[in-house]
């Protein structure tokens, strides 16, 4: 898989690939992660990209050209399997939409800064917009570095079988059960009888009955969807 990121800000998105496991799937080469700064496609002397919005209100808006340019040059040089634009007015990510979008090529990430972008990037080349929450960044840039993440660990081959994604915590809509590490006890505070018992029937059914009780507890929303 290839990942090109458009931002102002690129610097805000390097550091987490550069750690755990996303570093690990670019280092097996399982993907290729590229940024691009949108100042390089300014035309302005001050390498400017934004502008004051028509019709008057606060907030700057990114222009048109620099976006399109930038948009042009990669889809000139491969095909994109989607153009996604991080905004919070998107739809908003979930696990199937990760699950979608890791069985993708090519993806180029826009991130919006200020009050957004100028909507004829939106019309002319936007396939998807995917939001993170209903709540507003600053930008895009943390939106991006979460939907890259929780693409990359579904990629074949990232994720070792101690820790695969088929165990993850909304890909069947339950949530996990507790876990529990050495010592086996700690300030008074035992782990489970059961989890120590060696009966792996019993585990299992333990850890399946407390991830419908957590499940029902913390997100009845989710529960509903068991039903
Ligand atoms: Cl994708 N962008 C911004 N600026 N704020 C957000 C978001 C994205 N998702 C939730 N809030």
């Amino acid at each position: 898989m290839r990942i090109d990121i458009i931002s102002v800000v690129p610097e805000i998105l390097k550091s987490p690939f550069q750690a755990s496991i996303m570093k690990r799937a670019i280092e097996k080469n399982l993907v290729q992660v590229y940024f691009h700064n949108l100042r390089d496609y300014s035309k302005n002397k001050y390498k400017q990209v934004d502008d004051y919005q028509y019709g008057g209100g606060a907030g700057m808006v990114i222009m048109a050209e620099p976006i399109d340019k930038c948009i042009s040059k990669l889809k000139a040089e491969r095909t994109y399997d989607e153009i996604i634009y991080l905004t919070p007015d998107g739809k908003t990510l979930n696990q199937n939409t990760a699950n979608e979008l890791s069985l993708k090529e090519n993806l180029l990430f826009l991130c919006g800064h200020y009050k957004g972008i100028d909507q004829r990037i939106r019309d002319m080349h936007i396939t998807r917009e995917i939001s993170i929450g209903d709540y507003v960044l600053s930008g895009g840039e943390v939106a991006a570095i979460v939907l890259s993440d929780a693409i990359i660990r579904l990629i074949p081959g990232v994720l070792n079988n101690e820790t695969s994604a088929l165990t993850d915590s909304f890909q069947d809509n339950l949530l996990s059960p507790p876990i529990y590490t050495r010592p086996r006890e700690y300030k008074g505070l035992k782990v489970p009888d059961v989890l120590l018992s060696g009966n792996f029937k019993k585990i299992d059914e333990w850890r399946e009955q407390k991830a419908y009780e957590i499940t029902n507890n913390k997100r009845p929303d989710l529960s509903k969807k068991l039903l």
